[in-house]
């Protein structure tokens, strides 16, 4: 079948990872169909396999963040431009990625509108409407979301001027309250990055230097892709009363003086399934969790004699009885295919499992199973099928996850002296965790001598008892640093 032995060829037209990962990254994004580019630079198109995983990823995070009180809402995409200036220390640095709409109606706007590159404006105006009295509080609102933010360099769904997020935005009466909703969110973003997508994280509080300047505190979960670089995964900031102050939200409190809510916001992008395909890919290309797997099962029919009339029909029966259990299953009954080109191409695509199934095995009342993430093949009899699949799944969702774990063991190392420190940071990259006295000129000379940052430092650590890495005075906390994305 010559046809088909070029089909072959083409599918394994994958960049090695150890070759060049960021080719191998934009390779696994086109070949799996998971996004492609747009006529407009920076923004692309997310295909229907990667919206799939998004739709997963969403589900698991809306039931999430209802279940912690939050209800919600769609504010509009369009912001007056005075909303933004409003809060302009804030905005300051980040003016030039801003989107303008001038024009609209054909005729030239009295004010310009901006395109949202986050909502913290207009839920503030809003706020300000809706907030009268510690009765009211607090407000606990979500959104789902696309946003624009210009930007010079992207990557399919690392960084693109659109994306998609979802964007909590919450006032409360306290300061403990807005600390307290903070760190639960950052509680929940790691909770769905573990068990969902299988990425461990690092929770914990930014640097002064790396944290949004109008909170008064930011956290962030902290990922390491499989070439050693961290990606920030989510961020919760803790916004103090800044954006009470500067959108005049207040209320009248128990003791009845007026006084400024306490904010937070935060959010999580589709730049999470960006972050799942550099955890776990392989050379072959994506492979997914099952949990965010849009097709957790690929049954495969090997065709042989009348298989039309013997093996798909037996094909439909396990694909029927899947689903039943709750299964998401593919049935790639395409006749103008091998076999051969099918395996390779559902491997591509990162399906957890495939199911075999030609007349031998309904011979032998079985099926051959193939795993994706070991590569392992089994017989799995017909009989008890859909049990032994789930268990399967879920052996998969833990394999995953145990792999990144070692993954990261491996490639953190706890540092005390700085010689050491640019060494490791000049060698395989990864986390290095060292001691640092909180000083902006260290974290910055840092940075300057290695490229690496403080991506963020646990909150849960013990109080540090050693020496900056830097500059040998007391420490303040022991910071995870890594190159990152
Ligand atoms: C910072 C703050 C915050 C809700 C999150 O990190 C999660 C979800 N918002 C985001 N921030 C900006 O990045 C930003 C960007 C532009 Cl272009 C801008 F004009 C204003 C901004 N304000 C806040």
């Amino acid at each position: 079948m010559p046809k088909n032995e070029k089909a072959d060829a083409f599918v394994t037209e994958i960049t090695p990872r150890s070759q060049d990962f960021s080719r191998w990254y934009l390779d696994v994004v086109r070949r799996a169909e998971l996004a492609d580019y747009s006529p407009v630079k920076g923004c692309m198109v997310i295909r229907p396999y990667g919206y799939a995983i998004w739709e997963l990823l969403q589900q698991a995070l809306d039931t999430r963040i209802k279940a912690a009180g939050h209800v919600n809402a769609y504010f509009p995409l369009f912001i007056p431009e005075s909303l933004l200036t409003k809060e302009a220390e804030h905005v300051e640095g980040f003016a030039p990625q801003v989107a303008y709409v001038t024009h609209g109606g054909g005729e030239e706007l009295e004010e310009r509108l901006i395109v949202r590159p986050t909502s913290e404006a207009i839920f503030g105006t809003m706020y300000a409407k809706w907030i009268q009295s510690w009765r009211d509080l607090p407000v606990l609102i979500n959104q789902w979301a696309n946003v624009v933010r210009w930007e010079k360099v992207t990557r399919p769904f690392l960084r693109t001027t659109e994306f998609l997020w979802q964007e909590g935005h919450t006032a409360h009466e306290t300061e403990e309250e807005a600390e307290e909703e903070t760190l639960k969110i950052l509680d929940l973003y790691a909770e769905v990055c573990e068990s969902m997508l299988a990425m461990p994280v690092i929770k914990g509080r930014k640097s002064e230097s790396e944290k949004f300047a109008g909170a008064l505190r930011t956290y962030s979960i902290e990922a390491l892709m499989g070439d050693g670089r961290a990606l920030q995964a989510g961020t919760s900031h803790n916004l103090g009363q800044n954006f009470a102050k500067a959108f005049d939200i207040t209320f009248q409190a128990r003791d009845k003086s007026v006084q400024h809510v306490w904010g937070t916001s935060w959010g999580v992008t589709t730049r999470l399934i960006g972050a799942v395909i550099m955890t776990h890919g392989d050379d072959s290309g994506l492979v997914l969790p099952p949990r965010v797997a849009p097709y957790q099962v690929v049954i495969v029919p090997i065709p042989r004699g009348n298989w039309q009339e013997t093996v798909l029909p037996k094909a439909r029966e396990i694909q029927q009885q899947l689903v039943a259990g709750g299964v998401r299953v593919m049935l790639d009954d395409r006749d103008s295919y091998t076999p051969g080109w099918k395996f390779a191409e559902w491997e591509l695509r990162g399906v957890p499992l495939r199911l075999e199934i030609g007349p031998k095995d309904i011979e032998k009342s079985s099926v051959l199973v193939a795993r994706r993430d070991t590569r392992e093949k089994l017989a799995v009899p017909m009989d008890g099928l859909v049990g032994r699949i789930r268990e399967l799944l879920e052996n998969i969702q833990r394999t995953l996850f145990d792999r990144a774990i070692k993954f990261r063991e491996e490639r953190t190392q706890r540092v005390n002296d700085y010689e050491t420190f640019k060494q490791v940071m000049d060698g395989r990259p990864g986390f290095v965790v060292a001691p640092w006295c909180g000083s902006a000129a260290c974290e910055a000379q840092i940075k300057s001598d290695t490229q690496a940052t403080i991506r963020n430092m646990p909150t849960t650590a013990a109080t540090p008892s050693g020496h900056c890495i830097r500059c040998d005075h007391p420490a303040v906390a022991d910071a995870w640093f890594a190159k990152a994305y």
